[in-house]
């Protein structure tokens, strides 16, 4: 399936923790760029599952929700006999890799990480691989040697880490990974929560009125954002506009694709209540067919388990050779 990987032209690496419900924040911030960019490049992208137990997972449903995520990136538009879908546990050599790579990283680059200090403050007890979650993405980028990353805001700490530990390992041990780029999304590389402005859509925030899921009913997706928070205006105004108006339309543009002075003809004045309609019809328009084609891809699991074996088989001597010359270069094996 696909060509084989050959890194004749540059990899492109990204990837979802199966660890809830996928929102648009999710889509917008990343899947729609992987589609976007994925025939320019070798793309891989992962179910990060190993990152998704860095907290509790309920065994069955995280084996339901990594099939689930998989369904979702080909409904999204990623293209299986171009791009490689791998299940990041399916492949030993990206916890070997991170292993390698938490030996070349000082505690303190990992104690300023700002998300590692938010999802800590929600846990009873904090799991070691909590804090170890960006070494694990480091070595899942520089396992495939990836030369951009297309990932949300949120993630560009993250990517920095990413490049401090390959410039340290490179120095210490002699040039061996490749600098990686990060590739933000024009417009929805930051979608906030709809119940709070101030906070970025997450999927495991736990308010009702949070989120739009991908798969959510067209009527919940209505009732969602025509409750979004707003501000005490009554029409848009752009000089003066609050976050909560702010984010609905950067979610409109996101799915609209389009410019901003379009946006600006069209939503200058308009009343709260008929922007969050155009919002909600906006995004129940482009959700509908994605969720079609999940419910095509889902009754097939035979298609699935071959996306994924074929993945997975794909990527292996890619990841395995990179461990062999991490090991080599550090002095490890016989
Ligand atoms: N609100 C967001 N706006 C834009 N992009 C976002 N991403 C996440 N939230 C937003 C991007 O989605 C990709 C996958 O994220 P992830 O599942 O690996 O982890 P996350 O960033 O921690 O996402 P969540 O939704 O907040 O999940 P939980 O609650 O499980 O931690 C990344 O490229 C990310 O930038």
């Amino acid at each position: 399936m696909g060509f084989p990987l050959g890194h004749m032209i540059p990899r492109v690496l990204s990837g979802v923790q199966p660890s809830g419900n996928l929102h648009i924040g999710n889509y917008l911030g990343a899947l729609t760029n992987w589609v976007r960019i994925q025939h320019d490049y070798e793309s891989i992208f992962c179910i990060v599952d190993l990152h998704a137990v860095t907290v509790f997972q309920k065994p069955d449903e995280l084996r339901v929700s990594i099939r689930d995520l998989a369904a979702l990136f080909l409904a999204s538009g990623i293209d299986p006999k171009h791009s490689r879908i791998v299940v990041q546990s399916s492949v030993p050599a990206h916890a070997e890799l991170a292993w390698l790579l938490t030996c070349v990283t000082p505690m303190g680059w990992l104690e300023r990480m700002t998300q590692f200090k938010a999802k800590a403050a929600l846990q009873e007890s904090i799991g070691d691989g909590l804090f170890q979650y960006p070494v694990l993405m480091a070595a899942d980028i520089l396992l495939y040697q990836a030369a951009i990353v297309p990932v949300g805001e949120d993630q560009l700490q993250h990517l920095e880490l990413t490049r401090d530990i390959a410039q340290r390992f490179n120095a210490l041990y002699g040039e061996t990974f490749v600098m990686p780029a990060t590739k933000l999304p024009a417009v929805g590389a930051r979608i906030m929560g709809l119940d709070d402005p101030s906070a970025k859509m997450s999927k495991s925030a736990t308010g009702a009125g949070h989120m739009v899921a991908l798969l959510d009913p067209p009527e919940r997706i209505k009732k969602t954002i025509m409750r979004a928070t707003t501000d005490s205006g009554s029409g848009v105004d752009f000089e003066t506009m609050g976050p909560g108006v702010a984010n609905l339309l950067n979610i409109f543009q996101a799915f609209a694709d389009w410019s901003n002075d379009q946006m600006r003809a069209h939503f200058a004045g308009m009343r709260y209540g008929d922007l969050k309609k155009q919002v909600a019809e906006m995004v129940v328009s482009k959700l509908e067919p994605l969720q079609a084609r999940y419910r095509e891809i889902t009754s097939d699991s035979g298609y699935l388990d071959g996306v994924l074996r074929a993945g997975a088989e794909a990527v292996t001597p890619v990841a395995d050779s990179t461990v062999r010359l991490v090991k080599q270069r550090m002095g490890l094996g016989a």
